[in-house]
């Protein structure tokens, strides 16, 4: 059986996260990684917090804090908010730990010994007024080919492509503002993408089971032409220019680019689960030591593709070592906040802790999954939300589950009546239910998570249906047993959506589990059918009422948080 390897990509180290970056790729891919563990396949889901570059030395800076401390304690507040969510990595890691210190070295030492690195020196922007070179996306300025003018020097938001921040035309400072910029010299290690161009292109090829999404923005780096790229930046946050415990000479000052170390930290990352865990991290990453067999999934929101499509591969293909290397990647494109952006310093969206002060982890992991930004952008709106979660959890999901649980304590008592066969009804039932489960394991395994949702949704309603149609509430007055049977397979029902319902919203199917006393590690195997699901519980098996699982959303409620997120 394949083993699975999955990665996140990795939230930056600056601040709590907000919805949009949650759905972008750390939420589906939990979702993910929870499915392929409940499949009974050996999962390793590693994320890690991306530590280095400029970004994190300005907002350690901002909170007057030295910028390893600042680090420490902002991993550990998202380590915190992604534990909270239910995002159940078996690692998360620091991109600053020794691991990818080690690793990125490694790799950088390589590459030169085989022809790949060259150092350069070149001008670059340089800040007068910040005292500062201006790294890639702190130069802002007019796009060459767009002509947007707060084009990142790193890449434009508008087009999409790849910049130099050299190319951008009337530039200036994103720190200050300050348009006394110049270019100075400075020498720097490149990359030799160019040549690498026909190597990843022919494995960008190979990977025929990438989505369209993936794979257009791939192609579409490679027809512009892979351009040689500089990895290191004058700056004293990060990985030190040295190899071997010896800096490389004129290099002192200087780091990798903090898109050099960051996926190389996915590795590195797994390192330091093995480490923490006595286990083996090669068996994972090597293909020399059994990493032939692991199928290795990425998520990532979409301005991340290209770094692992191109760059990232530059790496690792170019260091001419065994690395294993993506098999399937899902790309994520944006969530928008009412059709804007979320801004912290704004105070417009929802950030990760925010969320749950308002409501638990599964209201909102529902409607980010059911409603994730896939095919395209998809707009975030409290009153969508609401509507969402009001129609598929509360009347359709959670009623059904206190429906049956009620009706049977009233009528039957606190057990699974045991009398009674299943008949036509129940048949009906198992043959559309045998029908759905498989297509929303394959979209699950597909990735194809709004399709999946749909799917389960369906599930649901089917179950509801189902009661609507055996109406034990009528039945039981000529036929006691009839009436038995159609509560015991309601009863069996919600243990079959407890497994279903869990890669999504784990933290409600685990209360759907504890009705019964069933441990949910043991209770939630992926159902081979159907028609075995609905017999697991015979008859007899005591069950507790469970409180109500989802509260309804009011009105008043969606105005309090519309005025405290900044709503449109
Ligand atoms: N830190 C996150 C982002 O662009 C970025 C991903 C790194 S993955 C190696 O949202
Ligand atoms: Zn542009």
């Amino acid at each position: 059986m394949a083993r699975i390897l999955i990665t996140s990509a990795l939230p930056y180290i600056n601040g709590i996260k907000h919805l949009g970056n949650l759905v972008g790729s750390m939420l589906p891919a939990d979702v993910y990684a929870r499915f392929q563990r409940q499949r009974g396949r050996e999962v390793l889901f590693i994320c890690a917090t991306d530590e280095h570059g400029t970004p994190a030395e300005l907002a350690a800076r901002a909170a007057g804090q030295n910028v390893r401390d600042y680090c420490r304690e902002q991993h550990d507040i998202q380590a915190s908010a992604a534990d909270a969510f239910g995002l159940s990595f078996d690692y998360f890691g620091r991109s600053s730990n020794a691991p990818n210190h080690k690793l990125t070295q490694h790799f950088a030492k390589v590459l030169e010994d085989k022809g790949l690195i060259e150092e350069r020196t070149d001008k670059q922007v340089y800040s007068v007024e910040d005292q500062r070179f201006l790294p890639d996306r702190y130069v802002e300025g007019t796009c060459p080919h767009c002509g947007y003018e707060k084009a990142r020097g790193d890449q434009c938001d508008n087009c999409g492509r790849l910049l130099d921040p050299t190319d951008l035309k009337n530039p200036y400072s994103s720190i200050s503002g300050s348009h006394n910029v110049e270019l100075r010299e400075t020498a720097h290690l490149y990359l030799l993408q160019a040549q690498m161009q026909d190597r990843i292109g022919a494995w960008v090829e190979k990977n025929d089971n990438w989505p369209t999404l993936t794979k257009s923005i791939a192609r579409k780096w490679l027809k512009e032409g892979l351009r040689d790229r500089s990895i290191t930046r004058d700056l004293k946050w990060g990985v030190p220019v040295a190899y071997e415990g010896t800096p490389r000479p004129g290099f002192e000052n200087k780091v990798f680019y903090v898109w050099f170390d960051a996926p190389i930290a996915y590795i590195a990352a797994t390192e330091e689960w093995a480490i923490a865990n006595d286990e083996n991290w090669e068996r994972w990453w090597r293909t020399d030591k059994g990493a032939d067999d692991v199928k290795y999934v990425q998520v990532m929101g979409k301005d991340n593709v290209a770094f692992h499509t191109v760059s990232f591969p530059a790496t690792i293909l170019g260091s001419d070592e065994p690395w294993k290397t993506v098999d399937a990647l899902k790309a994520l494109n944006w969530l928008t906040w009412y059709g804007g952006k979320f801004s912290t310093s704004e105070n417009r969206g929802i950030f990760m802790d925010q969320a749950l002060d308002i409501l638990p982890p599964d209201y909102w992991r529902w409607h980010l999954m059911a409603n994730a930004p896939e095919s395209d952008d998809a707009s975030f709106t409290l009153e969508h939300f609401a509507s969402v979660v009001n129609k598929d959890l509360a009347d359709v999901l959670g009623n059904f589950v206190n429906r049956i649980t009620r009706f049977c304590n009233a009528r039957f008592g606190s057990a699974t009546p045991g009398e009674g066969a299943y008949g036509e009804p129940e048949n009906a039932l198992i043959q559309e239910l045998d029908g759905r489960i498989s297509a929303y394991a394959q979209y699950l395994e597909e990735m194809e998570f709004r399709k999946a949702f749909n799917e389960l949704r369906a599930i649901w309603v089917a179950g509801n249906e189902y009661l609507q149609i055996a109406a034990p509430w009528t039945t039981i007055k000529e036929d006691k047993a009839r009436a038995a049977a159609s509560v015991r397979c309601g009863l069996n029902l919600i243990l079959l959506f407890a497994t279903l319902s869990r890669p999504v919203i784990p933290f409600t199917a685990d209360k759907m589990f504890a009705i019964f006393g069933i441990d949910p590690d043991d209770g939630a195997k992926w159902p081979t059918g159907a028609a075995d699901a609905l017999s697991a519980l015979k008859g007899d098996e005591p069950f507790t009422l469970p409180e109500v699982l989802f509260a309804k959303i009011e009105d008043d409620q969606i105005d309090e948080w519309r005025g405290r997120f900044g709503a449109a």
